[in-house]
C-alpha cells in the first residue's frame, strides 16, 4: 500500500476518500469503566453487554491499521484523583448513589490510574500510541488531540469507540467544525441503547454527511490490506 495514494472505501453517504499517511485511527473510550460490570456505565443502569460486541472487530481492524504502519491515537474519559477537573454538575448528575471519584469494584469511578478506568486489555495501546486523557465527552475538549493531529498531519479520522451517540458523535462533531474529515465504522461503535446507535449513526451520514460518513470495518481493512 502506498501510504500517499488516495484510497476510497465505499461509505454512506458516498465514498470516503483518505490519504493512509494523512489519517489516524482514533478509538474512543473503550474503557473498562464502559464495558466491564461494576464500571460506570454500568452504574448509571446500564447494560453492558450492548457495548462488548464492538470488541472482535476493533480488535482486527487494529490490528490491520498497526500492521499498515498508520497513526492510532486513543481516548479515555476520566478525571484527576484531586477532582478538579469534574464539574459539579457532572458529579451530581443521575443522583447515582455512587458518583464519579467514588470507590467501585474496579479502583474509583472514572479516576485516571484506577484499573476501571483503563483501556480494555483486548486493544490496549501500544507506547508508541498517544493516549488522550479527556474529561469531557468530546476528545477535543480541554485535551492536546487538536495539537498531536497538527504535528503529525492528520487531515482525517477512522473513529471506533463507545458510545456511539455520546462520545464518538460528541467528538466527530468537535472534529468535524475543525475541518477533519471523520468516517464513523458501524460494527466497531456501540451504546447501550440500540436504538441511540441507529441514529447516531443516522444524524452522522444525513444531509449530504452533514457530520461525516459511516461504513463499516471490513469495508475499511480491505482498503488497507
Ligand atoms: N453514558 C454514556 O453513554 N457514555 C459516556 O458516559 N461516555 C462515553 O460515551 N464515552
Amino acid at each position: 500500500m502506498n501510504k500517499q495514494a488516495t484510497i476510497s472505501v465505499e461509505a454512506e453517504p458516498y465514498s470516503f476518500d483518505f490519504k493512509p499517511a494523512e489519517c489516524a485511527l482514533l478509538i474512543i473510550d473503550m474503557q473498562r469503566d464502559f464495558l466491564e460490570a461494576g464500571g460506570f456505565g454500568e452504574m448509571l443502569g446500564n447494560d453492558v453487554s450492548q457495548l462488548r460486541r464492538t470488541i472482535e472487530p476493533n480488535r482486527k481492524l487494529l490490528g490491520a491499521w498497526r500492521k499498515a504502519g498508520l497513526e492510532v491515537i486513543h481516548t479515555r474519559e476520566g478525571h484527576r484523583p484531586d477532582l478538579t477537573d469534574l464539574p459539579p454538575a457532572k458529579k451530581v448528575r443521575g443522583h447515582s448513589k455512587t458518583c464519579i471519584g467514588d470507590p467501585g469494584p474496579m479502583g474509583r469511578i472514572l479516576v485516571r490510574g484506577e484499573t476501571g478506568h483503563d483501556i480494555i486489555q483486548e486493544l490496549y495501546p501500544l507506547a508508541s500510541e498517544p493516549v488522550i486523557d479527556k474529561p469531557g465527552k468530546g476528545a477535543f475538549f480541554a485535551t492536546d488531540l487538536q495539537a498531536i493531529l497538527h504535528n503529525r498531519g492528520i487531515k482525517s479520522l477512522v473513529v471506533t469507540g463507545v458510545t456511539t451517540e455520546v462520545c464518538v458523535n460528541t467528538t466527530v462533531r468537535e472534529a468535524n467544525d475543525r475541518g477533519y474529515e471523520c468516517l464513523v465504522l458501524s460494527d466497531c461503535c456501540g451504546s447501550y441503547f440500540p436504538e441511540f446507535h441507529e441514529m447516531g449513526l443516522k444524524m452522522i451520514k444525513a444531509q449530504g454527511g452533514i457530520f461525516g460518513w459511516v461504513s463499516d470495518s471490513s469495508r475499511v481493512i480491505g482498503s488497507i490490506s
